[in-house]
């Protein structure tokens, strides 16, 4: 900026912004200390399936899975706090993507007032246990109370019905992560303990097929399913489904094409496991993950 005198003032304001932004960062958002607002971080559009958010305490592997299960580009560090802003990336599994959002971590020292927000967007927690760490459980049960402070309930099933409607229940998927350091199994014990009833999955960067594993609980624990639309007299081509939650029906899935297919729809032919190729069926009809669905109007 050229020094005259109409942007002494303008210049002065800069500094005091940098030296703002200097200190937030280097204050790192600790109790007390300033707030680090980052009003952009609190929503990610959603892509994909489904929107996963990872949280977890300092350290657990966060970036580590994001890193190893999507395209993103995230760091990951053998110190804690090293992830400083949420970074989304798409996770293939089978024949649809989903997205994941790894997140800084949350402790006593740490937590981001953004990622509320970015809690109650998203499908589906996955709380990253690290059961390379004496503390997991203490270091859990942190993060569950601070949530609940912010009216934010981890559950692994959803109310219908919630008592307090100020209170959002957020359906979550616990990973036991760097599972080969938890040599007698008692962490995962205690995490199992913390979270009765919770669907949990053991992972570990170093084994692929745990990997795989979680990319199906993520599936599952998101509740949707997979449906194939087939045009008449084509083959049955298994790509690019329409995604519904379970429990979704034949009517459903015509709407989500078009809402005139779903009005003028007479009835559908299906191809799927447990029925007979073709079964003719009605517009309510509910469907399966992986049901092949051909429209008749
Ligand atoms: N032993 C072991 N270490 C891991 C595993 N996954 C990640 N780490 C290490 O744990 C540390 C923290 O990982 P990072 O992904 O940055 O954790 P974050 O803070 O939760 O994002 C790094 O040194 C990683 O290399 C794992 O499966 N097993
Ligand atoms: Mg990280």
């Amino acid at each position: 900026m050229p020094k005259h005198k109409g942007t002494d003032k303008l210049q002065a304001d800069m500094k005091t912004k940098i030296a703002k932004i200097k200190k937030q960062i280097e204050g790192g958002g600790k109790a007390g200390g300033p707030a680090r607002q980052a009003p952009t971080h609190d929503y990610i559009e959603p892509e994909g399936a489904g929107q996963v958010v990872l949280i977890g305490a300092p350290n657990a592997g966060k970036s580590s899975l994001v890193d190893a299960l999507t395209n993103a580009k995230v760091d990951v560090a053998d110190y804690p706090y090293t992830t400083r802003e949420p970074m989304a990336g798409m996770m293939d599994f089978e024949t649809i993507q989903i997205q994941l959002i790894d997140t800084p971590p949350i402790s006593p020292d740490l937590f981001e007032s953004y990622l509320t927000n970015l809690i109650r967007n998203a499908d589906l927690v996955l709380l990253v246990a690290d059961l390379d760490d004496d503390n997991v459980r203490e270091k859990n049960e942190f993060i569950v109370t601070a949530l609940q402070e912010k009216k934010i309930i981890l559950t692994h099933t959803v109310p219908e019905e919630v008592e307090d409607v100020r209170f959002v229940h957020k359906r979550t998927l616990i990973c036991g992560h760097k599972m080969y350091d938890d040599e007698t199994g008692a962490r995962r014990k205690a995490i199992e303990e913390l979270f009765p009833e919770f669907p949990m999955t053991t992972t570990s960067i170093l084994d692929d097929d745990s990997l795989v594993a979680l990319k199906r609980a993520v599936f599952d624990a998101l509740q949707i399913i997979r449906v194939y639309t087939k045009q008449v007299g084509k083959p049955v081509e298994k790509v690019d489904p329409v995604v519904l939650p379970i429990g979704g029906t034949v009517e459903e899935a015509a709407l989500s094409i078009h809402k005139d297919f779903a009005e003028k729809l007479k009835f559908a032919k299906i191809w799927g496991e447990g029925k007979f190729d073709g079964q003719r069926v009605n517009r309510d009809h509910v469907l399966a993950d992986g049901d092949v669905v051909e429209f008749h109007i």
